[in-house]
């Protein structure tokens, strides 16, 4: 079964608490996918917009506390009505207020999937990464292990992104090679995979799991693609040809090109 199929067929809508960096970048990327963004910050309403969305989208990257205050509400009534939730922790680990509202947020609401470079993961999960900014910087652990143990620990599905994307949900892992490095030049394109990554789970199916590491394979296609297209004009041609492919990338080409490998514990 293919998920991005399922996507472009149902049009999900997914609602983004997100950051005033990325929201317009987020809401061309879901809509050139196939997905219905919609972003809504209101107190007043998000606990409704969460109830009829088909996923949520969760992003602390220009938080303040009317920010978290909407992220917890429309975290709260999405956990009510069953439908899922994607955090993506942006910069945690590189101010205590950062660090501690993520962890707030994973105390606070039933996350499904928590999306975002190794830093921010591991410092969500009270561990030590170097960050820089919003940007990952130079860690020294076992990057598996701390997914691993960041997904046991919160219990939801880790996916922590950069070079290789590891897709865990504590036990099993997925291990995806597709993607570009031109992607860490392009200002929300993590964000925008979390939205992604919204719209994948929002579409149902047999597994999270699955959903998240076709999601992220899909992703480091469509940045392939692009780049390939515009092979030595920068990093603005490479981000326009990235939202062209991620409505053209088809799930055939998904489902050949894919570098998806599972790890065993040795
Ligand atoms: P950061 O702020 O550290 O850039 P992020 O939140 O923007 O983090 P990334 O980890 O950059 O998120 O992931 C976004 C996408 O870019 C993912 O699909 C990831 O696989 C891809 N990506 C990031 N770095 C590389 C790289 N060096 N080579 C290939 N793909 C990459
Ligand atoms: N500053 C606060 S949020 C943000 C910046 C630059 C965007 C981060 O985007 P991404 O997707 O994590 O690179
Ligand atoms: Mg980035
Ligand atoms: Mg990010």
């Amino acid at each position: 079964m293919s998920y991005l199929k399922r996507v472009r067929e149902r049009n999900p809508l997914v609602h983004n608490i997100t950051n005033l960096v990325v929201a317009n970048f987020t809401a061309n990327g879901l809509l050139t996918l196939g997905a219905s963004p919609f972003m809504a910050y209101a107190h007043e309403e998000v606990e409704d917009v969460a109830r009829i969305a088909d996923a949520v989208m969760f992003n602390i990257g220009t938080l303040d506390e009317n920010v978290v205050q909407s992220i917890l509400l429309a975290g709260r009534s999405a956990n009510a009505n069953g439908v899922p939730v994607v955090f993506d922790p942006v910069g945690a680990g590189a101010t205590p207020y950062r660090t501690e509202t993520a962890q707030t947020v994973m105390k606070q609401v039933k996350v499904d999937v928590l999306r975002g470079n190794m830093a921010e993961i591991a410092n969500t999960a009270g561990e030590r990464w170097d960050i820089k900014g919003v940007d990952a910087g130079e860690g020294s652990g076992d990057a598996l292990e701390i997914a691993r143990r960041a997904a046991l620990k919160l219990g939801c599905i880790v996916a922590a992104t950069g070079k290789e994307d590891i897709v865990t949900d504590g036990t099993a892992v997925a291990l995806i090679g597709n993607g570009h490095p031109l992607l860490a030049k392009v200002t929300g394109a993590g964000c925008l995979l979390s939205s992604v990554v919204a719209a994948f789970l929002a579409v149902g199916g047999e597994s999270k799991l699955d959903a998240v590491t076709e999601a992220l394979a899909f992703y480091g296609i469509a940045a392939e693609n692009a780049f390939e297209r515009t092979a030595g004009q920068g990093p603005g041609s490479f981000q326009i040809e990235f939202i062209n492919q991620l409505a053209s990338v088809s799930p055939e080409t998904v489902n050949e090109r894919k570098i998806v490998r599972p790890w065993k514990q040795s």
